[in-house]
């Protein structure tokens, strides 16, 4: 828990990063953060990607700070101080409720934060969404306050309040113009459908062209088909897909999250000027999931795409053996050493001719960079381990929490 050796009290904690299986795209309030339509997605297990953060709370101390990566940042971002602000707000109304207050914090005291991701950020997952909710819950463990933590994730970045809960998760829009009934809820936990195994196929690295909250204004501004979208599509898919998770069927299940990634890049294509999120190798993931499972008449396999060109896919257990080795096929892999598939591992086979003979697309060589391998998984977590703080007692960043951090995670996600 919190430790208060000297002056300082220290808390790390982690955070998992969530895949939509509905899209979030677009806001009605861009200060609340406050979404045009509901949206739901699964959380991803820890032990492949997580954000990891420390606070720390001192009367020595002369500042709020923050690190990113290692690196030293502004603390005057309007979003970060949102969730600062928020989180005071519920200190202090616990301690003017007198339920449980804090003995040790002064709310004037400065805080300094660090956090790092474990996974590259060349992976192209948003990282925003596990850094918020990292933040967010480190925070109120800081604090000691509880409750309700998901809405003030969201003013942080909007799909970071899913993070805040393992499993399968929504994110109701809501109807208030404050946004205190904009949260996130958990439809089913992480061991609900055990089998769900996730892969991400890291196509490139490079930074994405056009932003996600840049992408989502334009989009709402000139998009007639988000409108409908959110208006009169999305609803429905919302229960659909409730109704596929809690029967734990595979084939509606992925046949909704392609046909909703479909549309979500169908928007961005009807936005103006248009938003390219797809490449060239995207697209050709796109059709060998599809030739795959018209060679097995039903849906295996399932593929949805965010802001960039990286797929990840939805699959069962019973099926990752063979869909990767399609996949090596298919982007016969150039890693130079490194791993091809790294994260949580699986038994090798042979693949039969037939189903190669029946995709008949031709090999693109190093389409696919690497793979992180990996299921659905809990929510945030307290780190009872002062070791792993990534600030020290003086609340300054220690020597060797950025890279030693990150050298440790990729040799536990390498198989
Ligand atoms: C999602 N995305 O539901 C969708 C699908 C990207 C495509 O949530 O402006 O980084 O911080 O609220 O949360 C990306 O949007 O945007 C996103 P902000 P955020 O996962």
């Amino acid at each position: 828990m919190a430790e208060d050796r000297s002056d300082a009290i220290i808390v790390t904690c982690t955070a998992p990063v969530n895949i939509a299986v509905i899209k979030y795209w677009g806001k009605r309030d861009e200060e609340l953060i406050l979404p045009i339509n509901s949206s739901l997605s699964v959380t991803l297990h820890q032990d492949q990607l997580k954000t990891i953060t420390t606070a720390a709370i001192s009367r020595d101390f002369k500042e709020d700070r923050i690190w990113l990566n290692g690196k030293e940042e502004k603390i005057d971002h309007p979003r970060l101080q949102s969730c600062f602000r928020e989180i005071r707000r519920l200190a202090r109304k616990r301690n003017s409720d007198n339920k449980a207050p804090s003995l040790h914090l002064n709310l004037s005291h400065k805080v300094h934060i660090a956090s790092v991701n474990n996974f590259p950020t060349a992976a192209g997952l948003a990282s925003s969404a596990a850094g918020y909710a990292c933040l967010v819950y480190t925070l109120a463990k800081l604090y000691g306050v509880e409750g309700e933590l998901s809405a003030i994730a969201r003013q942080g970045s909007g799909s970071a309040c899913r993070s805040m809960y393992g499993g399968f998760v929504q994110w109701i829009m809501g109807k208030s113009a404050e946004g205190m009934d904009s949260i996130a809820q958990q439809v089913a936990p992480e061991t609900h459908w055990p089998e769900l195994r996730i892969l991400i196929l890291v196509v490139s690295s490079e930074k994405k062209s056009v932003g996600s909250t840049a992408g989502m204004q334009t989009s709402v501004e000139t998009s007639l088909l988000l409108k409908y979208r959110a208006e009169r599509i999305v609803p429905e898919r919302m229960k659909e897909m409730i109704d596929c998770i809690s029967q734990r069927d595979f084939a509606k299940f992925g046949e909704l999250t392609m046909k909703d990634s479909n549309q979500f890049h169908a928007t961005c294509l009807d936005t103006f000027p248009p938003i390219f999120y797809l490449n060239d190798i995207s697209k050709r993931i796109i059709t060998l999931v599809h030739q795959y499972n018209a060679y097995y008449r039903e849906t295996k396999v399932a593929y949805t795409f965010d802001a960039g060109p990286n797929a990840v896919i939805y699959t069962l257990e019973h099926n990752i053996s063979e869909f990767v080795e399609v996949l090596k096929y298919f982007f016969p892999p150039e890693c130079n050493g490194e791993p091809f598939v790294k994260g949580l591992s699986f038994e090798s086979i042979s693949l039969s001719g037939n189903i190669t003979a029946s995709i008949g697309m031709e090999p693109c060589p190093g389409g696919i960079q690497y793979i992180i391998s990996t299921k659905p998984g809990p929510g945030p977590q307290l780190v009872n381990n002062a070791d792993l703080h990534l600030l020290g007692l003086d609340g300054l960043l220690k020597k060797t929490s950025y890279t030693s951090s990150s050298s440790s995670e990729s040799e536990r996600t390498s198989v």
